[in-house]
């Protein structure tokens, strides 16, 4: 069934509306964790604040901002809002630094999180009479748990796969011929490319709809999906400290994302001077989680690059809605002071149809001076082609970068399938400089 919402009520709020709950949820919010959480009241004590003094959505940038080193330093449980006999579950995210951020969901967050999915498939027309293979992990990583009990919550048959052992994968999707997929993009595509080695073709699959997200990717990949997967692929986005997936999602009538925005509220910042942009402008994501009861986060910077966007969409809902986030402020490069993010590097990569969507960044830096080498594979038609024809592309690739980022790139073309795969969430730079 196309075009169906799963909760008309909330995911159609008029603008007013939803500011006034927001507002509500906010003040709720805060009352709960001042006095609870004691990095929050010392937070808010530091900034010469009490609960009194938020009372609307407007109060909200009032607040200090919360990060990851928050989570890190009240590690393990020191932002739990409640007791710990009311957290039912717990989830964790390593990132590449430091210790875990962990975070803990009472009964009620599990249910919050069920509604957050039910609503995300509902926005790809999926309905019970679907089945979701989930191929994201199961763990202390929210991917695989996360969707798991959403789909449930819509009456999908859920298989839990989980990641890793590719081969049984595409058994099961040969063999229990499930209409929609969860897993990141990148490994979407080494499914795809499975199904070549293995002589399998899109057709005996019955894919219609995949669920991509948990590591950025551009629209030239997406549209690489789609054809090879023969599905229609969606954007999922989550964060662990927030909920996981499900906090947005892309629907069927743009690629801008949905943001459960009853639950998150949702703020861009300038990452320098912290100041809240407006509409359509480039910032770093703040999440507001005033529903959750285990681990509520006030104003918690995601560092992730997006804009925001605050008209009704054609599909009839009303949410904020952000555009897809190709970077973390965190992964931009800076190479001989340009600043690179991958995600500009791999959309020209794609417009090339002689590579394969699987590349590598490496960068060092030489005698003082930084040096960016891009590996990417051919495809297996071209790589039987004449030497002279890989020079060509090569050189081809490296106006291109140049005239594009304004840098300079070694591009180096390699076999396909010798760039090393991930089952999760894909490592595209390997970054040797030393600061
Ligand atoms: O990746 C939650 C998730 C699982 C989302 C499955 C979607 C699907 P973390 O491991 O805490 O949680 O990583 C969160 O991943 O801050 C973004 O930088 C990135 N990310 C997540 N979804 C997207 C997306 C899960 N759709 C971090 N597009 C976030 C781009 C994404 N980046």
């Amino acid at each position: 069934m196309s075009g169906y919402i799963w909760n008309k009520e909330m995911e159609t709020l008029s603008y007013e509306n939803l500011r006034e709950l927001q507002g509500q949820r906010l003040a709720d919010c805060v009352r709960r964790i001042y006095g609870t959480v004691p990095f929050y009241t010392e937070k808010m004590q530091a900034s010469g604040l009490t609960p009194d003094d938020i009372t609307s959505l407007d109060d909200l940038r009032k607040l200090p901002l919360t990060d990851k080193q928050d989570l890190r330093d009240n590690y393990p449980f020191g932002t739990f809002a409640v007791p710990l006999s009311k957290i039912v579950r717990v989830h964790a995210s390593s990132g590449t630094t430091g210790k875990q951020k962990v975070v803990g969901y009472t009964r009620e967050d599990i249910d919050l999180w069920s509604e957050c999915i039910a609503r995300s498939l509902a926005m790809t027309g999926m309905t019970e009479e679907d089945s979701l293979h989930v191929a994201y992990g199961y763990g202390l990583f929210t991917g695989g748990l996360g969707l798991h009990y959403g789909a449930e919550r819509m009456g999908v048959m859920v298989i839990p796969v989980s990641s890793g052992n590719t081969k049984r994968q595409l058994d099961i999707l040969l063999d229990f011929q499930p209409s929609a997929l969860a897993c990141t993009p990148s490994y979407a595509l080494h499914l795809a490319d499975e199904m070549d080695a293995h002589g399998i073709s899109k057709h005996q699959l019955n894919l219609k709809v995949g669920i991509f997200g948990a590591e950025p990717w551009t629209l030239e990949m997406k549209r690489q999906i789609e054809d090879r997967l023969g599905l229609k692929a969606f954007d999922i986005y989550g964060l662990s400290e927030t909920l996981g997936p499900g906090v947005a999602m892309s629907c069927e009538h743009s690629d801008l994302l949905h943001i459960q925005s009853d639950h998150f509220i949702a703020e861009v910042i300038d990452p320098d001077t912290h100041e809240v942009l407006g509409e359509g402008e480039l910032g770093e994501l703040v999440f507001s989680s005033v529903t959750k009861t285990g681990t509520p986060l006030l104003r918690y910077n995601t560092h992730d690059l997006t804009r925001l966007y605050y008209e009704p969409c054609a599909c009839g809902r009303t949410t904020v809605r952000m555009e897809k986030v190709t970077g973390r402020a965190d992964d931009m490069l800076i190479i001989r002071g340009v600043n690179v993010f991958p995600s500009q590097i791999e959309s020209i990569l794609l417009t090339y149809g002689e590579l394969e969507p699987h590349y590598m960044i490496h960068v060092d830096r030489i005698n003082n001076m930084d040096r960016m080498e891009v590996q990417i594979e051919m495809t297996k038609a071209f790589f039987s082609d004449s030497v002279r024809e890989i020079e060509t592309i090569e050189r081809r690739l490296t106006a291109d970068i140049q005239s594009t980022l304004g840098i300079a790139a070694k591009i180096t073309l390699v076999e396909p399938r010798s760039l090393p795969r991930s089952e999760g969430k894909a490592k595209r730079v390997i970054d040797n400089r030393t600061f």
